[in-house]
């Protein structure tokens, strides 16, 4: 049996067959396995979105369907860029400029008004029709300056204040035991569990 993840995102990709590597089903990408299908991503919450994502894919391929929408959610912004952190400043903007783009926000801000959080929804669609979600998140601060060269996106400017780094600066294996993806995955394979064990 094989699980489809509904993501076109190379790096969590990565962190999500990390994460999984220990489910006894085969965790492919939509380009290993062969689909090509864009979803419109026109929810209001991540929630809407990571479920609009494995069910339109579920619906097409038969196949078991998660996806994952995800953010960060900085306080000196009100809450953005949120659910549109892919598309902020630009959807071909690169991550160094965006990451200055809220550095620049933010220079005014005080410590303690730098508070920020990164935020996963994990959908899972399933052949007769059922929806599962769950969250992950993980606290911290928007950096001074960008630092580091793991992950993606706007790890370099998010630091956590008990590891004393940005998730930028840690090893991937302490980045997925920590984050928000890390967290919502987890949470789902207990989901994934139960679904299997009544539906063998
Ligand atoms: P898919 O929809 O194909 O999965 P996407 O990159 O468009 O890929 P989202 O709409 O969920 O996915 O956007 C999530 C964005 O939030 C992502 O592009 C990053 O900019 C940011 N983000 C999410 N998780 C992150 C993480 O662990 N580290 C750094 N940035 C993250």
């Amino acid at each position: 049996k094989q699980i489809i993840f509904a993501t076109k995102n190379q790096h969590k990709m990565i962190e999500i067959k990390e994460i999984l590597s220990d489910l006894p089903y085969k965790v492919v990408s939509m380009e290993e396995a062969g689909i090509d299908i864009d979803v419109v991503e026109d929810g209001h919450t991540f929630e809407e979105n990571a479920i609009k994502k494995a069910k339109e894919i579920a619906e097409k391929t038969g196949d078991i369907v998660l996806a994952d929408d995800s953010g960060l959610e900085v306080d000196y912004m009100n809450g953005e860029p949120g659910i549109y952190s892919a598309r902020f400043g630009g959807e071909t903007t690169t991550y160094d400029i965006k990451n200055q783009m809220i550095l620049d926000r933010l220079k005014n801000a005080k410590e303690k008004e730098r508070s920020a959080r990164f935020v996963c929804v994990i959908a899972a669609a399933f052949p007769d029709g059922e929806v599962r979600h769950v969250r992950g998140t993980i606290e911290g601060y928007i950096a001074d300056e960008a630092k580091g060269i793991g992950g993606f996106g706007y790890d370099p400017i998010f630091y956590v204040p008990e590891e004393g780094c940005t998730t930028a600066e840690m090893t991937a294996e302490k980045k997925n035991a920590i984050s928000h993806r890390g967290q919502a995955l987890r949470r789902m394979k207990d989901a994934l569990k139960a679904y299997f064990e009544v539906q063998p």
